[in-house]
């Protein structure tokens, strides 16, 4: 790609979901978050999640749009807010969006206050974001550096099937160094045990997460996050949120629904259950027994144009920090936001409650 030598070629006019929503779509996942503060730590996890699912909804029926939940927070019958389905925004304007929201990612962590809790969504056009069900996608996420390397080696490319040291490998030439000298990310769950045994007899070093697989990934394309794969089965939601992210970043993840009683090791008689309940559901989604273990790559998951992502951190993480809370309410809250034509944002923002009483403070 030639150097763009100048800032008319860096700094492009953005799509409409951009342009309009991408500064309003920060204080969304803000509010969440700074909701999700206040009962962190506080042992109720579905209390924190109701919070910020109450925070973001009222936030997103503020934005000027046509609004439709693509991903959230299950179905209608379970969910009473933020549902798949759920039609949100002021209906102004000609703004058509769909949208994917995890209110609260990593209930548990913000309910136990340790790192890594976040509250995140994503927007696109319509038909701009994978809409799917609810259950677990087997992932694997890598940086744009192996973008670049597949261009030039089209015989080494990552698979979701692959060994585990074949990606490896091509990661680690990729990045121009040795497996020793990269961290894969997975979640610390009884399904992963082979796959984690896997990775350490590589040599990889590994990281284990109790929960939120979602900021790891987007991590893999930030040089310095010191993480340079994700792997295993977690959210599906979590997955199109993370595809979101890797498109505007352009990274790479390939990605496959998995039934959890399949990737638990359920009974047969359990996935059989399970299909039964769930894949109904699934073929109004043209999901099929056929289709459900097809591998997406990023342009399924997140084939929108415009395409914009907030997250906010609600307790500290990899990339952000957790919300502050001071004095008379105020709270100061870190957050990443991008959007298609290329920009990153990382916010500091504090919100002001009583500014007579509390002047607005820098720490
Ligand atoms: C996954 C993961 C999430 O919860 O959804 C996980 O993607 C649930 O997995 O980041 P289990 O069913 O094995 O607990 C998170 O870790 C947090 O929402
Ligand atoms: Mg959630
Ligand atoms: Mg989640």
């Amino acid at each position: 790609m030639p150097h763009p030598k100048t800032a008319e070629a860096l700094i492009k006019c953005a799509g409409p979901i951009e342009s309009s929503l991408l500064p309003r779509l920060l204080h969304v996942t803000e509010a969440a978050a700074i909701a999700a503060s206040y009962q962190m730590g506080r042992g109720d996890k579905n209390y924190a999640d109701q919070v910020s699912v109450e925070a973001m909804r009222r936030m997103l029926n503020c934005l000027d749009m046509k609004g439709v939940i693509k991903i959230g927070e299950g179905e209608r019958d379970e969910a009473p807010m933020l549902f798949i389905g759920e039609e949100v925004g002021t209906g102004v304007g000609d703004l058509e969006v769909d949208i994917a929201v995890d209110p609260l990612e990593g209930t548990n962590l913000a309910a136990d206050g340790i790192p890594g809790a976040i509250a995140v969504m994503a927007m696109a056009e319509r038909e701009g974001l994978f809409h799917g069900p609810d259950i677990y996608m087997d992932k694997i996420v890598v940086g744009p550096e192996v973008v670049k390397y597949e261009k030039t080696h089209p015989d080494e490319k990552i698979d979701l099937d692959a060994p585990v040291i074949r990606n490896l490998e091509i990661v680690a030439k990729a990045l121009n160094r040795n497996i020793d000298e990269l961290v894969v990310v997975i979640l610390d769950r009884q399904r992963h045990k082979d796959k984690i045994k896997e990775i350490r007899e590589t040599g990889a070093r590994v990281n284990l997460i109790s929960d939120g697989d979602l900021m790891p990934g987007i991590a893999t394309a930030i040089r310095g996050s010191g993480i340079h794969m994700v792997l295993g089965a977690g959210g599906s939601g979590e997955a199109v949120l993370t595809a979101a992210a890797m498109k505007i970043l352009g990274g790479k993840m390939l990605a496959r629904l998995v039934l959890p009683t399949v990737a638990n090791g359920g009974t047969p008689e359990e996935i059989e259950k399970e299909k039964a309940e769930k894949m109904p559901r699934l073929a109004t989604m043209g999901i099929t027994e056929e289709n459900l273990n097809n591998v997406l790559d990023i342009e399924k998951l997140a084939p929108g144009k415009d395409i914009i992502f907030s997250a906010t951190g609600v307790t500290p993480g990899i990339l952000l920090n957790g919300v502050s809370l001071f004095g008379e309410g105020d709270a100061r809250v870190h957050s990443i936001t991008m959007g298609s034509s290329g920009v990153v944002k990382f916010t500091d923002t504090i919100y002001i409650h009583d500014k007579e009483k509390n002047p607005l403070r820098m720490a």
